[in-house]
């Protein structure tokens, strides 16, 4: 406290007062420049707002009409003719079928094999690493073991409901 007092009372006062005055002008002039600006902005945002709101539709229908052209070109690729279950060793697949129906499936066997369809006593010889389509008419309903015979291993259950 004793040695801000003398510099405050030596040179204090008098630069106070004469920025004070200065500052008076200022803020008059920068409180002027600050209305006219705020009453320009204001009056440039309500003629801004129009085109932005018009502009954003008309940049959005043109890209999606672009996107629609692939999309159906790439369509017909996947609607290829579907493949039968594949059975093969190390799993039970699961057949479902309703009589009257035809029961087809395929069979792969890395070593040469004879797949033995229980019930309806279908064998078909699989040649090792070969994959053999078996296709047979629905006509008795239960269900049935399918296995490979030189294994004795179930690989397929099969399941004919009455249609
Ligand atoms: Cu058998």
């Amino acid at each position: 406290m004793p040695l801000s007092v003398p510099l405050g009372c030596g040179t204090g006062p008098y630069i106070l007062t004469r920025m004070s005055a200065a500052q008076r002008l200022g803020f008059l002039a920068i409180a002027v420049l600050i209305a006219v600006v705020a009453a320009i902005l204001l009056i440039g945002d309500e003629d801004a707002g129009d085109p932005e709101s018009t502009g954003a539709p008309a940049t959005a229908t043109p890209s999606a009409t672009a996107t629609a052209g692939p999309e159906e070109a790439f369509e017909p690729q996947p609607t290829a003719t579907p493949q039968p279950p594949l059975i093969r060793s190390g799993r039970v697949t699961r057949l479902r079928f309703e009589e009257g129906d035809t029961i087809r499936f395929r069979v792969r066997s890395d070593a040469a094999e004879e797949i033995h369809v229980h019930g309806y006593d279908v064998t078909e010889a699989v040649p090792a690493g070969e994959t053999v389509d078996v296709s047979f008419p629905a006509d008795i309903t239960g269900i049935f073991e399918i296995e490979l015979h030189g294994t004795g291993e179930q690989i397929a259950q099969l399941r004919v409901d009455p249609g």
